[in-house]
């Protein structure tokens, strides 16, 4: 009797090793014809009760080993059958619609510099940018700065504490200093980028913000090459019937220097607390490039002559979308950033 028993658990052993499915369904199916209560596994086991004792051994382990291989395998084909339908595209359905998305903005100084790039752009001005960490001559000393300038103090400009000769560019004119360096004029150029002062941050003042400068060097550039330009500027930017004035003004880098003003946008001139009752908004920062400062970069002041000129972006963008405070630029709040969702 247990000889015959033998016999059938061998068989059912190869029977089990052959099978194969075609779906988890399948699988299950086995399962059941197998290894369930009634399954051709356990009525063995039923048999196995009557089996004389000096063979139960024997015969014992031969069963348990057949109840072992019957459960891997049988539980290796449904696997197979799990991964494949999570792998396969057929539980995906890739027609759905997506989740709704609320499209961003741009930053209000992104748009107001893109805005400025576009109309020197279209006057023939290109856009370079450079380091923000600077030295000592890129910053001031090219730039005509007297070795006492108080610009030059640690309560305005932040120095690398191991090396005073480099520090964070308290202006963009130090790119424009490393363009005349290494390029003979014509220069018609636009520098867009992050400046960095030693500030009390307040409504008005940060120690980060941004700038635009722009820089015209040819033979027979004018004064009136300046104000053309910027009058044309003003107007794109600012709105066709915007006028100009321009006072005088000092920097160590232009001579003569002058400061632009416009026409308040925001009373037309009949004054409000912008233009503090006086029809006017001072924009930018602009004159002729100091002759020792093109000499400084290699260029012959006898043949050349140039206009430079430099703005805030945060100023104008204050200006165009009436920002209060100039804080709101950084903290990066939503409320406010949202706000600009497709401005221009
Ligand atoms: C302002 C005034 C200005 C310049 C920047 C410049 C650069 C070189 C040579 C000469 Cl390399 N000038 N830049 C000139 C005049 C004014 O900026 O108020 N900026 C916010």
């Amino acid at each position: 009797m247990s000889n015959v028993l033998e016999e059938r658990i061998l068989q059912l052993g190869e029977e089990i090793a052959a099978l194969t499915a075609g779906s988890r369904g399948e699988a299950e199916q086995l399962r059941l014809k197998y290894l369930s209560k009634k399954g051709l596994v356990s009525v063995l086991f039923d048999e196995f009760k009557g089996v004389p004792a000096p063979m139960k051994r024997e015969v014992g382990q031969l069963l348990n080993e057949l109840k072992n291989k019957a459960q891997e395998k049988i539980t290796a084909l449904a696997a197979g059958f799990v991964k494949e339908e999570a792998g396969s595209a057929s539980t995906l359905d890739l027609t759905r619609p997506t989740d709704n998305f609320r499209p961003g903005a741009l930053h209000p100084l992104s748009i107001v510099k893109n805005r400025i790039v576009e109309i020197f752009g279209r006057l023939g001005f290109t856009v370079t940018e450079g380091p923000e960490i600077e030295d000592d001559w890129h910053n001031f000393s090219a730039l005509n700065f007297a070795p006492d300038h108080p610009a030059r103090d640690m309560q305005d400009t932040f120095f690398i504490a191991t090396d005073p000769e480099i520090l964070l560019r308290t202006h963009t004119s130090s790119v424009q200093i490393r363009v005349m360096e290494k390029t003979p004029p014509p220069i018609r150029m636009i520098f867009p980028g992050r400046v960095f002062r030693n500030e009390v941050i307040s409504a008005r003042a940060h120690c980060i913000f941004h700038q635009v400068e722009g820089l015209y060097i040819d033979k027979n550039v004018s004064f009136a090459d300046l104000k053309q330009t910027l009058m044309f500027y003003a107007q794109e930017m600012f709105g066709e019937g915007t006028r100009i004035r321009l006072r005088p003004s000092f920097f160590p880098f232009t001579e003569p220097s002058g400061e632009m003003d416009i026409s308040c946008n925001i009373c037309g001139g009949s004054g409000c607390n912008i233009c503090k009752h006086t029809g006017w908004v001072e924009v930018l920062g602009c004159g002729m490039i100091d002759p020792n400062v093109l000499e400084n970069c290699g260029i012959d002041s006898k043949i050349y002559t140039g206009f430079a000129f430099g703005m805030g972006i945060e100023r104008s963008a204050m200006l165009k979308y009436r920002v209060r405070d100039l804080r709101l630029f950084f903290e990066n709040d939503l409320r406010f950033l949202r706000q600009f969702t497709g401005a221009v």
